[in-house]
């Protein structure tokens, strides 16, 4: 069992630059006065830091590829539950699927210590080491996943920073993207943010526990979901209590080619 940390990432600039130039695409503040030739400079800004982005990321499925490893990539809003449902996950599929995971925060490695737990290797990023980041770039996963030995792992699960935004933004040279909502965060989420559930192959539909206690429309944002994502499948969930947890971990063991015969 290891805990990594990754602090020290060096010239990371992408944050700054893709913020500042988001900000002034959308005409914030004063951005609106500044001449429409530098609002042209700073769009290239964000274009080429997604370039940058998207060849890290190719980079990066070609190394996992070559190990023969899958790679998830788990998003959300920060509290929906994504660590809870990765401690779940790993105790059931541990060790049949030899796994590691990378865990993003901007602060702490609260979340590294309790998936450590579950004995895979983990690595934790704390992203305000270079600029306080919402997502995790595709760079920062091939540094901290140098700190883990691909040969002996079958699947890598990255829990991104807590954020709908932004980390749909940036390919990770991931394989699968999955979103996770819980049901204390309202139904109209999908429709609020659709690129992250446009970009998703499943959602995880979590807390479903606290249904009984709450004024909440599931079949409202199921419809949401397919609305923005007609074809995605949601498996409806409780990281306390376990349930819905046998067909969200065989859709995992099949998207990542570990399936049993279960
Ligand atoms: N009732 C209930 N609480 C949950 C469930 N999953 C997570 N939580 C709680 O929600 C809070 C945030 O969970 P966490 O896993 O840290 O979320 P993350 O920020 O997305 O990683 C914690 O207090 C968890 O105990 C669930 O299925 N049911
Ligand atoms: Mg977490």
């Amino acid at each position: 069992m290891t805990i990594d940390w990754l602090h020290d990432i060096a010239g990371y600039r992408h944050h700054q630059d893709f913020h500042k130039a988001r900000h002034l695409h959308s005409g914030h503040g004063s951005a609106r006065t500044v001449a429409s030739k530098g609002a042209r400079r700073e769009i290239q800004v964000v274009r080429r830091v997604l370039d940058v982005n998207e060849k890290m990321a190719q980079h990066n499925r070609r190394l996992f590829a070559g190990k023969g490893v899958f790679v998830l990539n788990m998003m959300s809003s920060p509290g929906s539950g994504k660590t809870t449902i990765l401690e779940r996950t790993l105790a059931e599929i541990m060790p049949r699927i030899p796994s590691a995971v990378i865990v993003g925060d901007i602060c702490t490695a609260h979340d590294a210590q309790r998936l450590a737990g579950s004995g895979a290797p983990v690595v934790q990023v704390n992203t305000d080491e270079f600029g306080g980041d919402c997502h995790l770039a595709a760079h920062v996963i091939e540094k901290a996943a140098a700190g883990i030995d691909l040969a002996a792992v079958d699947l890598l699960i990255v829990e991104n920073v807590g954020n709908l935004v932004c980390p749909a933004e940036f390919d990770i040279g991931e394989n699968v993207r999955v979103v996770v909502l819980s049901v204390t965060e309202g139904e109209d989420k999908p429709v609020k943010y659709p690129l992250m559930f446009r970009q998703c192959q499943a959602a995880l539909l979590n807390k479903i526990d606290l249904l009984p206690y709450l004024d909440y429309d599931k079949q409202r944002a199921v419809d949401y979901i397919h609305q923005v994502n007609p074809q995605m499948p949601v498996f409806e969930i409780s990281a306390q209590t376990g349930q819905g947890f046998d067909a969200w971990i065989r859709w995992l063991e099949k998207r990542s080619g570990a399936t049993d015969g279960r």
